[in-house]
């Protein structure tokens, strides 16, 4: 069954279509399986496309998306090299299904993180954070599914980009600080970074804890985007996402309009 849906799923994403959700055939499918499912999928996925890891996001941090997807509990993903954009480069929506882009806080490490950790640890072991933009793009049919598909299709893991005004984590009150996020110049919503956890931090330690659940932990030089501040939104062609974060600065992702 493993094998089964680590092939389906790299062919939904490799070949730009839908799967059906498995949970629907396989009912029992468990969240440990299903990150088993993730762990193989990010293998053959690196082997495929030549490419490696280089973070891990956390998904579901917040309320907002949590309502969003019916699914009330946090899930993590692996962040490959090449699902990064510079900040300027045009993204093509080709290839992606049906992209929706999300803003986010991204953490830098310059410790490696093992599990337990507090909150002040994920802050001492943080180098710098950053506005992010992350783009989701469901291997499922309508964007819909439960816990353990979407920890399967790593949690909906596509692409980013990071914007590159750095600043060190002490320096500010990431739970206040304010977000708003435009679509083509417009705003489309507002938070703060207490919107993921009551502090972001609070997401990196949840994921630190679940990783050594599996032996794993976070690397230092790894990145790490901790969830999105408010509901995803569905991109379409031409379209320009900007979030700009109190303290962070901002980021811009601009899609191509081909
Ligand atoms: C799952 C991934 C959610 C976030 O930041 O909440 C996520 C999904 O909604 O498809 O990346
Ligand atoms: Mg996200």
């Amino acid at each position: 069954m493993i094998d089964t849906i680590v092939q389906k799923l790299y062919h939904a994403q490799s070949n730009q279509v839908e799967v059906r959700k498995f949970t629907d055939e396989y009912p029992d499918l468990s969240t440990e399986t299903a990150y088993t499912i993730q762990e193989q999928l990010m293998e053959l996925t690196c082997q495929e496309q030549s490419t490696r890891q280089v973070g891990w996001k956390l998904g579901l941090t917040s309320k907002a998306k949590q309502e969003m997807m019916g699914v009330h509990e946090p899930t993590y993903g692996v962040l490959l090299e090449n699902m990064a954009s510079d900040e300027g480069s045009s993204i093509s929506l080709a290839s992606f299904i049906h992209p929706k882009v999300e803003p986010e806080i991204a953490f830098i490490f310059n410790k490696d993180l093992r599990g337990p950790v507090s909150v002040p640890e994920v802050l001492a072991a943080t180098a710098f954070v950053a506005p992010a933009l992350e783009i989701i793009d469901s291997r499922y049919e309508n964007f819909r599914f439960t816990l353990n598909d979407v920890i399967a299709d790593n949690s909906s893991s596509a692409h980013y980009v990071i914007g590159d005004s750095f600043v060190a984590p002490t320096d500010l009150d990431l739970r206040l600080a304010g977000m708003v996020f435009k679509q083509n110049g417009k705003i489309i919503d507002t938070g703060a970074g207490a919107a993921v956890m009551g502090h972001p931090a609070r997401a990196i330690t949840w994921l630190v804890n679940k990783l050594s659940e599996r032996g794993q932990y976070v690397k230092a030089g790894e990145v790490v985007l901790s969830g999105a501040l408010c509901g995803a939104v569905t991109i379409d062609s031409g379209d320009v996402f900007s979030v700009s974060i109190d303290g962070l600065g901002s980021v811009t992702a601009v899609f191509s309009k081909e």
